[in-house]
């Protein structure tokens, strides 16, 4: 358990909207800057319930995540419980498994328990005397001018008054809409075509995993996608990505054991037959949002963070940690402001929405590149050169996927050095190749005994040429 020695014993009280996984952390780290924190929460006391519904049971924690809860000391206990998945695991058609290590030894990403994660910052945050949580409050309405706050719990409405209002209450949030009935918030939706399915892999007859269970395991074929992500029963949580309309298509217990011999035969005798057919046509199919929105911070006194500001695909696994990151940036601003909130939420706003864009970018641009051209020979080609470039070019050439998940370069500086690196790599073929054909030209001049001139005078005006064009094309 964090001490609480900053604890400090400022007035001003803030109210947190919203206690899943962003939420819950941003009222720690406003306590430990000796904030009031009051939290609102629609759902009851996730950890005083026998079941929670909702979205996705596992998720990939990686490094923007981890720093943002070594802030709160809770890192190590959160990891604790957590498995590390130090490669991915490629399945193909066939059945084989190719194993691809994500870097070097400390460079895994670790599949936390959704709901652990969530009862563990809860638990956190409580522990802190300047905060108090607020469950079975659901936000309808807020007076941003007046600064209030109108709750509906159980069957009443309650009002109460804040200073600052963070809006950490996900993908649908209210406190956004509230925000673009005050002012001019711009927002953009996009539901993508692709719709998702949790399925459970049970551990085997020994009780052991099914799978080795320190990979993510990848099921690349095109338009459908499969994952894999450990959990410390020994199970696996298995998503499967695919259109809306290939779901509907599949209507009977035939139609479903088909698909699965067709397209996942290696997994089907893993999943359990009865075990998938259950889970499959009583599980609810998940549909996907992206959500973009500017700016982040309106009327003096709200901020939005993590999903409520930044809804993105799940394709780099970065939700979380991208919500995560925000709040930490915003604590680093209130750091840097000396605690003043609103100094620290105009910083905090001017620049860091290029980054939650540019997150919400790279994972639909991640989307359609790996549905559009990504099968599991492609999958391992495209890590392999990726592999070798970074051995051959270590400061200069790092894998998206590494600078995404094992660092916290800003998500876009990321899109820029990455365009910037494929550009190298590009023109590096190209000129290659054309290299090459006049090589082949000199041999064939030598062979065919050609006017000396062309060899003295031409040839290297040609290679200047080329020379020359590969400098410019590089440089601009
Ligand atoms: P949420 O988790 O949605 O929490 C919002 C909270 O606000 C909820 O508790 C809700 O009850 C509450 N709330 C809502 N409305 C109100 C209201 N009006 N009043 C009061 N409270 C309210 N991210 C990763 O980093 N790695 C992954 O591997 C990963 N995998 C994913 C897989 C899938 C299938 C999906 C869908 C997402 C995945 N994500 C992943 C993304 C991650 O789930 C989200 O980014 C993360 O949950 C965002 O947290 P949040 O607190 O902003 O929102
Ligand atoms: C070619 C090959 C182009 C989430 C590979 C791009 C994402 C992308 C959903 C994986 C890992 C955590 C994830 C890699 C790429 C989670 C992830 C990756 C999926 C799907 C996921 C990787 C939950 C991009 N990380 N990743 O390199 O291992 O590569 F496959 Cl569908």
């Amino acid at each position: 358990m964090a001490t609480r020695e900053e604890v400090g014993d400022r007035k001003q009280s803030v109210a947190v909207v919203g206690g899943g996984l962003v939420g819950s952390l941003q009222a720690s780290l406003l306590a430990k800057r000796g904030f009031r924190v009051d939290l609102y929460e629609s759902r009851a006391d996730i950890r005083r319930m026998e079941h929670v519904s909702g979205k996705s049971i596992n998720l990939a924690l990686s490094v923007r995540g981890r720093e943002a809860l070594k802030t709160i000391r809770l890192e190590k206990t959160v990891l604790d419980k957590a498995i590390p998945m130090h490669s991915r695991m490629i399945h193909s058609l066939s059945g084989k498994m190719s194993v691809q290590p994500y870097g070097n030894k400390d460079q895994c990403i670790y599949s936390v328990d959704r709901r652990k994660l969530n009862e563990q910052l809860l638990t956190e945050a409580e522990a802190y005397p300047n905060v108090t949580l607020h469950f079975n409050h659901k936000l309808v309405r807020a007076n941003l001018d007046e600064k209030t706050l109108e709750f509906s719990t159980n069957d009443e409405t309650s009002t109460v008054d804040t200073d600052f209002l963070f809006g950490c209450d996900g993908a649908y949030s209210t406190v956004r809409r509230q925000m673009m009935r005050w002012g001019r918030l711009n927002y953009e939706q996009e539901y993508i075509e692709h719709g998702y399915k949790e399925l459970t892999m049970p551990p085997n007859t020994n009780g052991d995993f099914a799978l080795p269970p320190n990979h993510l395991h990848i099921w690349p074929r095109h338009e459908f996608m499969m994952i894999a992500l450990p959990n410390t029963d020994q199970s696996f949580t298995v998503t499967l990505f695919m259109p809306f309309s290939t779901f509907e298509a599949i209507e009977t217990e035939e139609d479903l054991l088909a698909f699965f011999v067709k397209h996942f035969p290696d997994s089907l005798d893993k999943l359990g037959v009865e075990n998938l057919v259950n889970e499959f046509f009583h599980n609810p199919t998940g549909r996907l949002i992206s959500v973009k929105c500017y700016p982040h911070f309106l009327a003096g006194s709200s901020v939005l963070l993590g999903d409520a500001a930044h809804a993105v695909v799940p394709f780099y696994g970065q939700g979380m940690n991208a919500g995560f990151e925000d709040c930490l940036i915003f604590y680093e601003s209130l750091l840097s402001v000396g605690d003043d909130i609103i100094k620290a939420a105009e910083k905090y706003s001017r620049t860091h929405w290029r980054d939650c864009h540019a997150i919400a970018e790279l994972s639909k641009y991640n989307y359609l590149e790996m549905r559009s051209h990504v099968n599991s020979r492609l999958f391992l080609l495209f890590k392999y050169i990726d592999k070798l470039l970074h051995y051959l070019l270590p400061n200069v050439y790092i894998p998206l996927y590494t600078m995404v998940a094992f660092t916290r370069i800003p998500y876009h500086q990321v899109v820029l050095r990455s365009a910037r690196q494929r550009k190298i790599v590009k023109i590096t073929l190209q000129t290659g190749g054309v290299v090459l054909l006049v090589a082949l030209g000199c041999v064939l001049f030598e062979r065919s005994g050609a006017y000396l001139s062309l060899r003295y005078r031409i040839l290297p005006c040609v290679v200047g040429c080329v020379l020359k064009d590969f400098h410019k094309r590089l440089v601009d």
